[in-house]
């Protein structure tokens, strides 16, 4: 059924940003360090951010009672750290741009976003209210009752902060067009280096941690505890993340992941399901961690082969094809071009 997603819509237009007119702080490009600072926007909306503490680095946080703040400001980090360390990118503009979020925006906001007009990333507590109450694990109606805490997961800060590189980088700022295939392009590699940020972090704080440990899922804190649902999507297993039962409706994960089912009227998040498998499947392929090639692969691919925004599965899979030649040849890995092409065969994407 297709409900899920509709009545997920709904409420998302329901909730939608306020204009960036109405924003009272708005985004600077700074060229100082990695600053990340924070705007808590309490529970109503963003318009009430003025009259709410903002906090920045170095400030102390032991008192500030906001954990969603704290978490939001963490995985803004491990993300920065991440990008810093495996690609040598400064921030999300490459020149060390300040990263501005908010928190726990809207009333059971059942979403996260970034923003090109407000130039920030913005988090709900879905039906949670993280930081406020415990988790709600009362049976559910619909999934209202299913949908929570979207600051909490380091990949789905990461994603959201990746919408943001994609618009810095495609087609000179313009990002990809947010519908048909480079619309699920965007939504595909943001889930990419969502998952391998998720992936670094584990292997970071566990140095015994191997690829195979990861679930390749994104969005399991989305999901209420008591609920089941593995996740939000599965890049291992587009379609399978999570089939949850109400008392009226079956809500079903409806990602595809072959091209064969394609068509330009899918939903973005939907048929972004063919390049997230790709991925996987180019990483599985070449072995080793995901970002050691898969991910640079990805990542030339995206900043370095001048995509534009009309960029098609077929374009986006020939640059990475092209990268992985060059990476191979550079580093003794006259396969891995094939490698990189097989996976894009296996989820029917031909060039
Ligand atoms: N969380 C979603 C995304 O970043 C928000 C949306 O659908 N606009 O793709
Ligand atoms: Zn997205």
């Amino acid at each position: 059924t297709r409900e899920f997603l509709e009545n997920l819509k709904t409420e998302i237009i329901k909730a939608k940003p306020p204009n960036a007119q109405d924003f009272k702080d708005p985004f600077v490009i700074t060229k100082q360090r990695l600053i990340r600072d924070l705007q808590f926007c309490g529970i109503n909306s963003i318009e009430d951010s003025d009259s709410n503490p903002s906090w920045s680095e170095g400030d102390d946080i032991s008192d500030l009672n906001a954990k969603s703040v704290k978490l939001c400001y963490n995985n803004i980090g491990i993300f920065l750290d991440f990008m810093a360390e495996i690609f040598k990118r400064d921030s999300l503009d490459n020149r060390g741009c300040k990263v501005i979020a908010s928190v726990n925006y809207e009333f059971n906001y059942p979403n996260a976003f970034y923003s090109s007009a407000l130039g920030q990333v913005v988090f709900g507590t879905g039906f949670s209210m993280t930081g406020w109450m415990e988790s709600d694990t009362k049976p559910v109606d619909d999934f209202i009752g299913i949908i929570g805490d979207f600051v909490t997961g380091i990949d789905i800060v990461a994603h959201e902060l990746m919408h943001a590189v994609i618009q810095c980088t495609v087609d000179r700022g313009h990002g990809l067009d947010y519908k048909g295939e480079p619309g699920a392009l965007s939504e595909s590699i943001a889930d990419v280096f969502a998952i391998m940020t998720q992936q670094w972090y584990s292997f970071k704080s566990d140095p015994n941690w191997k690829l195979e440990d990861s679930d390749w899922i994104i969005g399991k804190t989305a999901i209420l505890p008591g609920h089941p649902g593995m996740g939000l999507r599965s890049l291992k297993e587009p379609g399978k993340a999570f089939e949850i039962a109400t008392k009226t409706k079956v809500l079903k994960d409806l990602q595809i992941q072959h091209y064969d089912e394609y068509n330009d009227n899918l939903e973005v998040h939907i048929s972004s399901g063919i390049p997230n498998k790709a991925f996987y499947e180019a990483a599985k392929e070449i072995g080793g961690f995901s970002w050691e090639k898969a991910g640079q692969i990805w990542y030339r691919a995206l900043i370095d082969t001048g995509l534009d925004k009309t960029c098609l599965f077929s374009n986006f899979a020939n640059s990475t094809f092209k990268e992985a030649v060059k990476i191979g040849k550079a580093t003794g890995d006259p396969d891995l071009g094939k490698k990189v092409q097989r996976a894009w065969r296996k989820v029917g994407v031909q060039y």
